[in-house]
């Protein structure tokens, strides 16, 4: 009996010393080891069996080209030995974005039944390439069966490029970390109090004038005075367009945000008729504006970009037409832009106090016989659904765009916990779930954090345990969980290296509670994976946060 335990203990040990030979993040659905390893020739051939499979193909060559220094060649046609074949069969029964992939001494072959899933068979293949660079290449690749496929959807992760700037050339990098971690939409939070980045052709003041600053608070807000370093930058319509070809090359859908009714500062900048009351001056506390700002106000000038972070009252006027009408024009212009179906219009954190005051937005309020200022927002919001939809779209909002009531298709992103979300789905509205207890990466993931940030507390451990699917919605009403994402708000992240210092390991975290089947996560394996994923960081050149692993849960 116990030579039979010793035996079984030896076999596990065994299986277990293989499976670490590949540590792939996100875990996919199942591994089965074989004998033998492919070694990687000198100029690998990548055989497509279709040019469906272009992107994937250039992907991957691109990567082992900046990593290997290995110079593939792509070709279309039949398999041969030695090669990595991407076969795209239609006729496969792998789900929408699964494929598996076999690896012998003679070759990799991926199969799939969408070209989607043949590009996260190559983010697999990628992962099981010896992390350590070109010196490690000749340790092979284990032969192996691999089965898999995501556990949700909507698998997003969110920048916001209004608090600070990001470059076209720093998105389309940010687009391939996504990439990498088998995510598949990115947010794109475009306007916001701080900055309009999105040029619009109608309206060329919103980045003459919205996309600037004229300073920024140093330090954490109430901080200590302005910088009074002018800052801006929008992205052109070409530049638009370039990022989301970009995204698409990568299975990236682009989803993007402009902000209504609230956090409009940037657009009222540009067109004081938007706010209800144009003859009125931006409010900046007085130890956080810019000379520059100040200056102009004791001359005269009265809406500015904001120049510090929070909630402000200065928000799109719900009573004059004209509001709509611009709205109206911006949809307009931003649809044709973005290939996605949903658009998001934000919805959050909007100060109901000016409102109160005007006018014509009581005029509203009686006339469409609303309760409050509240369904006077649900009201804005719904109007926004119908322009939408008459573009063929569907909209998102945060999730106050459930207070007094929800658009009819509207889908629903959960971000003040998981209330939003539970409520909405229970309704029948679709959800993505962005809990702030758990997936905004701008809050600390140490207790000790050496740079300001926003404040909470979301370490590693935490994000990884999130589950997109709470109990408290209905059995048949789960389905309408699409997914989840993760946050990365920019108030005080205002370089790529910030960037990624939130960023990682935590996207890694993420993309095991998008992609890897509930049942299967789990922490310690993750963890014994992560060692394996900073080799691929240092490999990528990722300002990634260290010493993660074991910080507290709360
Ligand atoms: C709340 S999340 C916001 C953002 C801030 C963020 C900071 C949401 C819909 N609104 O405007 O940047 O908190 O964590």
């Amino acid at each position: 009996m116990i030579r039979v335990v010793k035996l079984f203990c030896l076999l596990l040990m065994a299986s277990a010393t293989m499976a670490q030979q590949v540590q792939i993040i996100p875990e996919p659905t199942s591994i089965v080891m074989k004998e033998g390893k492919y070694m990687l020739p000198a100029k690998p051939v990548i055989i497509i069996s279709s040019n469906e499979l272009k992107p994937s193909a250039s992907f991957l060559q691109n990567y082992l080209s900046t990593y290997y220094a290995v110079k593939a060649k792509i070709s279309l046609g039949k398999p041969v030995q030695g090669a990595i074949v991407l076969l795209l069969d239609k006729t496969a029964s792998s789900p929408a974005e699964g494929y598996t992939l076999q690896v012998t001494n003679g070759g990799i072959t991926a199969t799939a039944s969408t070209d989607a899933g043949i590009f996260y068979a190559v983010q697999s293949i990628i992962q099981l390439l010896p992390a350590g660079g070109v010196a490690s290449l000749s340790n092979g690749i284990p032969a192996l069966q691999i089965v898999d496929a995501p556990a949700y959807k909507y698998r997003g992760m969110h920048l916001d490029v209004s608090r600070h700037f990001f470059s076209v050339e720093y998105v389309k990098q940010f687009i391939d970390y996504l990439a990498l971690h088998k995510i598949n939409r990115f947010h794109w939070h475009l306007t916001d109090d701080q900055g309009w980045r999105i040029e619009l052709k109608k309206y060329p003041g919103l980045t003459k004038a919205g996309a600037h600053r004229n300073g920024t608070i140093v330090g954490r807000y109430p901080g200590k005075g302005s910088d009074n370093q002018p800052y801006g930058g929008y992205y052109t319509q070409a530049q638009i367009k370039e990022v989301v070809a970009y995204a698409q090359a990568r299975y990236i859908t682009v989803v993007p945000e402009i902000e209504m009714p609230g956090h409009a500062s940037a657009a009222i900048a540009a067109y004081p008729w938007l706010s209800c009351f144009p003859k009125e001056k931006t409010v900046i506390p007085e130890n956080m504006i810019a000379t520059k700002t100040k200056e102009a106000q004791a001359a005269g000038a009265l809406k500015f970009t904001q120049e510090t972070f929070g909630v402000f009252d200065d928000v799109f006027c719900a009573g004059k037409d004209s509001t709509f009408r611009f709205l109206e024009d911006v949809l307009k212009e931003v649809v044709p832009l973005f290939p996605s179906k949903v658009i998001h219009v934000g919805g959050d954190e909007c100060p109901k106090g000016n409102w109160k005051r005007c006018p014509a937005c009581q005029a509203r309020i009686k006339q469409m016989g609303l309760k409050d200022e509240h369904e006077l927002q649900s009201y804005f919001i719904k109007r926004m659904e119908k322009v939408l939809e008459a573009h063929g779209k569907s909209l998102m909002g945060w999730d106050e765009i459930l207070e007094g009531g929800l658009a009819p298709n509207a889908m629903v992103m959960s971000w003040r916990g998981e209330k939003g979300g539970i409520t909405a789905a229970n309704e029948g509205h679709y959800v993505v779930m962005t809990p702030n207890s758990h997936f905004y990466f701008d809050h600390k993931q140490r207790q000790k954090e050496d740079s300001v940030t926003i404040g909470g507390y979301s370490p590693l451990e935490k994000v990884y345990s999130y589950n997109p699917t709470p109990a408290a919605i209905d059995v048949d009403k789960r389905h309408f969980i699409l997914g989840a994402q993760a946050n990365l708000w920019t108030e005080y992240i205002g370089n790529p290296a910030k960037v990624e210092y939130m960023l990682f390991p935590r996207m890694a975290a993420l993309s095991e509670v998008l992609w890897t089947k509930p049942e299967q996560k789990n922490w310690d394996a993750f963890k014994a994976k992560l060692p394996t994923q900073e080799q691929r960081y240092t490999l990528w050149k990722i300002h990634f946060s260290k010493d993660v692993v074991n910080e507290p849960l709360k």
